[in-house]
C-alpha cells in the first residue's frame, strides 16, 4: 500500500473536508509502513474500513431567539467506529462546524479512546451555533431542540456525546436536562455533568491536568521535570485553564493564554489569584482575555498568537491548525524544546514536519489530551455502578492512564534511541481497534 494513492482515494471520496483528509494523512504516514510490514490488516482492508464513519446524522435543528424569531443552524453526530465500546465523544458549538471537521475529530477520537485502554469507540459531533453573545435562555432554546433530534441516536450503551469548543457545564445541564424528559429516566447518557446528577469528580479538570501529567512524563525520560520551565499555553478555556493550574502547581511559569482576539503576555507568570480571575472572565462572565491585560497592567498582542514568544515548552489548547510551519520555526528558533497538544490537531503536517527535524518532543493531541475522555470513561463506570469515587481517586486513576499512554507511546514509537511519539500514539492506538475489528470478520 502506497500513502499517495491510498490519499488520493481518501480525498476523492471525502470532497472538500480539509481538516478530515489532514488527520488521515497524519495517521496514514504511521500506519501504512506499519500495515504493510503486518499484512493481516491490509488482507482485510481495515484502513479503508477505519476511514469511512459507520454512520454521520445530518439534522435541522430550529430554535427561537429573544426577539421570538426561529433560527435555523446545522446539527450532527458523526459515530465513527464502535468496534471496542460505545460511541464517545464531545459536541462542538462553533460557527465554523462543518461536517468534514467533525469527521477529523471523530476519527481521531477512535485512537484517543483506544490509547485511554477503556472501552469506547470514536464519535463526535456539534453544531454551527454560535454561543457568543447569546443569552442563557437562547443557550437553553437551542440545546434543547438539538437535543431533541440527537436524543434519538444515543444512549448510555449506544453513543455518550460530552463536552468540547463551546459546550461546557451550562450547555451540558440543558443537553441532559432535556434528554431526561424526552426519555423518561436517569442514566449515564452524557458526561461532563454536574456533580449533583452523575457528574465525575475531576471531569473539568480532566483535560488539562491530564495533559500536564504527559508533559511530565515525557521530561522525565530526559530526567527533568516542569519546575521553573516557562511555558506558553494558548486558548483561555475549558482545556487551557486547568492546563495552567496543574503547571502552577508543578512550579512551572505561564506566560500567556489568548482566545480568538489575541493573546496577554505576562513575563512574571500566573499565579493562583490570576488564575482565579481567568476563571471568573471565562466560566462566568463570558468576557475577552484583554481584559487581563487591563486587569493585571501586562501586554495584549491583538489577532495575533503567542508563539513568537520564548519558552521552553509550548501547549498548544484552543483548536485545530493553530501551529503553521512558520509559527513551529519560531518556536524552535526561539528555544521551545517540547510541545505538548490539548487541543485536537493543533499543529498542521508541515508545523508537525518542522518539529521532527528540530528534535523536539512532541506529543500528539490524541495521546495528550486524552485525559478528559479518560475521566469521561470513569464517568460512565460510577454511573452504571451507581457511585461516585472521591477526587483522589480519579485523579490516581488519571495519573495511571496518562502513564499508560506514554508508555505505548515508548512501546511503538521507539526507534534509534529516540521516541516518536506521534508514530508511537498512532500505532498503539490502531492496533487495539484493528485487532477487534479482526475478530469481528467482514461486518
Ligand atoms: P472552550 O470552548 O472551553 O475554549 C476554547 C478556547 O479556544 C477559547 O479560548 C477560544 O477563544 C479559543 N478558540 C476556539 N476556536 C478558536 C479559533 N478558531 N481561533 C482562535 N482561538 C480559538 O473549548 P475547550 O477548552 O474545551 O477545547 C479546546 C481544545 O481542546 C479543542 O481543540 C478541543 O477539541 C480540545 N479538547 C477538549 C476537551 C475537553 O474535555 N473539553 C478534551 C480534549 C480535547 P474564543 O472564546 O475567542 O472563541
Ligand atoms: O476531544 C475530546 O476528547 C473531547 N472533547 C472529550 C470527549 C469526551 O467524551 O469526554
Amino acid at each position: 500500500m502506497e500513502l499517495e494513492t491510498f490519499m488520493e482515494d481518501v480525498i476523492s471520496k471525502n470532497p472538500g473536508q480539509p481538516e478530515f483528509h489532514q488527520a488521515v494523512n497524519e495517521i496514514a504516514i504511521n500506519l501504512i509502513p506499519f500495515i504493510n510490514k503486518n499484512p493481516q490488516y491490509e488482507k482485510a482492508s481495515i484502513l479503508e474500513r477505519i476511514v469511512e464513519p459507520d454512520r454521520t446524522i445530518v439534522f435541522r435543528v430550529v430554535w427561537e431567539d429573544d426577539e421570538g424569531h426561529p433560527r435555523v443552524n446545522k446539527g450532527y453526530r458523526v459515530q465513527f467506529n464502535n468496534a471496542i465500546g460505545p460511541y464517545k465523544g464531545g459536541l462542538r458549538f462553533h460557527p465554523s462546524v462543518n461536517l468534514g471537521i467533525l469527521k477529523f475529530l471523530g476519527f481521531e477520537q477512535i485512537f484517543k479512546n483506544s490509547l485511554t485502554t477503556l472501552a469506547m469507540g470514536g464519535a463526535k459531533g456539534g453544531s454551527n451555533f454560535d454561543p457568543k453573545g447569546k443569552s442563557d435562555r437562547e443557550v437553553m432554546r437551542f440545546c434543547q431542540a438539538f437535543m431533541t433530534e440527537l436524543s434519538k441516536h444515543i444512549g448510555e450503551d449506544i453513543d455518550v456525546p460530552a463536552g468540547d469548543i463551546g459546550v461546557g457545564a451550562r450547555e451540558i445541564g440543558y443537553m441532559y436536562g432535556q434528554y431526561r424528559k424526552l426519555h423518561t429516566e436517569f442514566t449515564g447518557t452524557l458526561t461532563g455533568k454536574g456533580l449533583d446528577y452523575g457528574g465525575s469528580p475531576l471531569r473539568t479538570e480532566a483535560t488539562g491536568y491530564g495533559c500536564v501529567y504527559f508533559a511530565s512524563e515525557m521530561l522525565n525520560v530526559q530526567d527533568q521535570t516542569l519546575e521553573g520551565k516557562t511555558c506558553l499555553v494558548s486558548g483561555s478555556g475549558n482545556v487551557s485553564i486547568y492546563t495552567v493550574e496543574k503547571l502552577i502547581d508543578e512550579g512551572a511559569k505561564v506566560v500567556t493564554l489568548s482566545d480568538s482576539s489575541g493573546f496577554i503576555y505576562d513575563p512574571d507568570g500566573l499565579d493562583t489569584e490570576k488564575l482565579s480571575f481567568i476563571k471568573d472572565l471565562k466560566e462566568v462572565r463570558r468576557g475577552r482575555i484583554s481584559e487581563y491585560a487591563a486587569e493585571f497592567d501586562c501586554e495584549f498582542h491583538d489577532g495575533i498568537k503567542p508563539w513568537k514568544v520564548p519558552c521552553d515548552i509550548a501547549f498548544p489548547c484552543a483548536t485545530q491548525n493553530e501551529i503553521d510551519e512558520s509559527d513551529a520555526s519560531l518556536l524552535v528558533k526561539n528555544g521551545c524544546k517540547v510541545v505538548c497538544e490539548g487541543a485536537n490537531m493543533p499543529t498542521t503536517l508541515e508545523g508537525i514536519k518542522v518539529f521532527e527535524n528540530a528534535d523536539i518532543l512532541h506529543a500528539p493531541s490524541k495521546a495528550a489530551n486524552a485525559g478528559g475522555v479518560a475521566v469521561s470513561g470513569f464517568e460512565m463506570s460510577q454511573n452504571a455502578l451507581g457511585l461516585t469515587w472521591t477526587h483522589e481517586e480519579i485523579d490516581e486513576k488519571l495519573h495511571v492512564i496518562m502513564r499508560r499512554i506514554h508508555e505505548q507511546c515508548i512501546e511503538y514509537g521507539k526507534q534509534n534511541g529516540t521516541i516518536d511519539y506521534f508514530r508511537g500514539a498512532n500505532i498503539a492506538g490502531f492496533v487495539k481497534v484493528a485487532d477487534v475489528m479482526l475478530a469481528y470478520g467482514i461486518v
